[in-house]
């Protein structure tokens, strides 16, 4: 079959699963989950009991959640091209790495800011959440930008899934106004440099709503319903 990603929408982290795909050029699918109220319903609970996107649905029909996992399953896919490495090679745990790093200290460093947009707070609480959210994205921010040394991608001279996930990531600092990206040169650059990436362009009209065309391997979406039925064994 051909795969389905269930992406989030609004700015789901599963921004980069779409542009890695579209990187692999690979035909696959997609399924647009709105988030809270898709996302948290029983339906599709059945694709990911979590409650969370992305989750892929693989060719051999089975299904994969969180992110890292999705990107190392795409991966093994994206050799050839140089945007990820096979494992047991050194290429694969720096890879490995820098996808752990994002998906843990960055992703989460923004969790705090996300919490007081979200939620209904006392403004001292919710101030407190704020200055821990921000010092921890500054944090992350500046450790990104020493491992991204001279770059000018995340792993060297070599564009590979990490930048993928980085990009959907790093977009959310304009919801949440608490760092200058200008003060990380390399961040920024990196993340201009992707944001004219055209599959990065194609994953923003996709999360928009709006028409897109991508490098040739999208075939369209699929409505919950619909992937739920051609699961043979939910
Ligand atoms: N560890 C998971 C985190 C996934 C996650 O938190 N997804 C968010 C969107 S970025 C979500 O689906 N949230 C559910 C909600 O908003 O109710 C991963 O890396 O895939």
């Amino acid at each position: 079959m051909t795969p389905i990603l269930f992406y989030g929408v609004p700015s789901g982290c599963s921004f980069g699963s779409i542009v890695a795909l579209e990187w692999l050029g690979k035909p696959y699918r997609l399924s647009r989950i709105d988030m809270p109220e898709v996302v948290q319903s029983d339906a599709y609970r059945r694709i990911n009991p979590v409650g969370e996107t992305p989750s892929l649905l693989t060719e051999d029909e089975r299904i994969i959640s969180e992110s890292l996992a999705i990107l190392n399953h795409l991966g093994t896919s994206g050799t050839e091209k140089g945007l990820a490495f096979k494992q047991g090679t050194a290429g694969f745990d720096r890879l490995n790495q820098a996808l752990a790093y994002l998906n843990t200290s960055f992703f989460n460093s923004f969790s705090p800011l996300w919490y007081t947009l979200e939620h209904d707070m006392k403004p001292d609480a919710k101030q407190a959440l704020r200055t821990y959210g921000a010092a921890n994205v500054a944090k992350a921010h500046g450790e990104l930008e020493k491992m991204l040394g001279k770059g000018p991608w995340l792993l060297g001279n070599q564009r590979t899934l990490a930048d993928a996930y980085f990009i959907g990531i790093a977009r959310w600092t304009k919801y949440h106004d608490v760092v200058d990206r200008q003060t990380y040169p390399g961040l920024q650059s990196l993340f201009e440099r992707l944001e004219d990436d055209p599959a990065v362009k194609f994953a923003h009209a996709i999360e928009h709503g709006e028409e897109a065309r991508g490098a040739g391997g999208f075939l369209g979406h699929v409505s919950l319903e619909r992937a739920l039925s051609e699961i043979s064994d939910l």
